[in-house]
């Protein structure tokens, strides 16, 4: 896998200190001038992710039609091994995903702790779509999914059962800490993305193979909506990747929609909700937590722990990578 550090491209898009800064917050990103369409996502494997995101989205189709299909690319690509096949197992060996999708009239589908399937955001689509419920989980979602055409696949790839075994040998701890610079193989990199259509619809979608040998049964922030995503069609969505127990706590993403609600812009209410787990949270320099926003203008945010985390984006006029500002660099 290519690293995240060698990949960044500083283009131009890289930190515009500009606007309201007066506030007492910084901006690390550009306005969008408010053009459609636009579509954000998390990690270097956002770059691909958006330009799938992009077909649909370029051609007027809708941000929930373009949020799917963009995070099926790295759910697909064994060589990512943070997200669907290929993805870095439990502690038992076990690849288990989560995924949640939202769009702009609020509906949303969550599965957890699934296996045996590539493409987890398409079962859960299927839910929103096909049931009276948000969230399935584990064997209930797997029949779900076999019920409506989804066939299992192996998701360990031969590479991650090896790096397994080395794990297990090692008698390694697990390792909470994730995403951070320099951290190698256990470092962890969820996709969450976030599109508007040119007619202003906003959806957004998270998805992940969770944090690398977790315990069994565990399920991170990412299926659960208002902690990895959150998506209000008045107002904007976020999405969040790291230490998913550090959001789950304090409910992150719902919390930076309603920041923005109240008048926030989306960097700001990113750095105001990564200040609420330093300020809640122990130890939570040890860990990492990005947030990527997008307000329902198409201006765009972000903001993390420590340094590291970075973000792609697409627009008409503009593809390429962002850093985010870290809070740990900033105090
Ligand atoms: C989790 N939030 O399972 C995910 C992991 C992640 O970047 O996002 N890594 O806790």
């Amino acid at each position: 896998m290519i690293s995240r550090r060698s990949f960044i491209t500083k283009s131009s898009l890289t930190v515009a200190g500009i606007g309201l800064a007066k506030s007492g917050f910084s901006i690390n990103s550009a306005q969008n001038n408010n053009k459609l369409p636009i579509v954000i996502s998390t990690w270097n494997h956002g770059l691909p992710a958006n330009e799938a995101a992009w077909k649909i989205l370029s051609a007027g189709g809708h941000s929930l039609d373009a949020v799917e299909a963009g995070v099926r690319i790295p759910e697909g690509d064994p060589k990512v091994i943070t997200v669907g096949k290929g993805g870095i197992p439990d502690a038992a060996g076990k690849v288990t995903l989560d995924a949640c999708i939202m769009d702009e009239k609020g509906r949303a589908g969550s599965v957890t702790y699934l296996q045996h399937i590539v493409h987890p955001i398409s079962v859960a689509r299927l839910v929103m779509e096909k049931t009276p419920h948000v969230m399935l989980s584990g064997k209930g979602a797997l029949k779900f999914a076999l019920d409506n055409g989804f066939s299992k696949e192996k998701l360990l790839t031969k590479e991650r059962k090896v790096a397994w075994k080395k794990w297990k040998k090692e008698q390694k701890e697990f390792s909470n800490k994730i995403n951070i610079e320099n951290v190698t193989e256990d470092n962890h990199d969820t996709i969450g993305m976030l599109a508007i259509d040119k007619d202003g619809r906003i959806s957004g979608a998270c998805t992940t193979s969770g944090m690398g040998y977790k315990m069994p049964g565990r399920v991170g922030d990412s299926p659960i909506i208002g902690a990895g995503l959150f998506v209000d069609g008045d107002i904007g969505g976020a999405v969040a990747t790291g230490s998913g127990e550090l959001v789950m706590k304090t409910l992150g993403t719902f919390l930076v929609v309603e920041l923005m609600r109240n008048g926030m812009s989306p960097s700001q209410a990113c750095e105001e909700a990564v200040k609420r787990i330093a300020k809640k949270i122990p130890d939570y320099e040890k860990h990492q937590i990005g947030y990527i926003a997008l307000n329902i203008a198409g201006e765009y945010g972000s903001f993390c722990i420590n340094t590291g985390f970075n973000f792609a984006i697409k627009t008409a006029d503009k593809t390429g990578m962002e850093d985010a500002e870290a809070w740990l660099k900033k105090l």
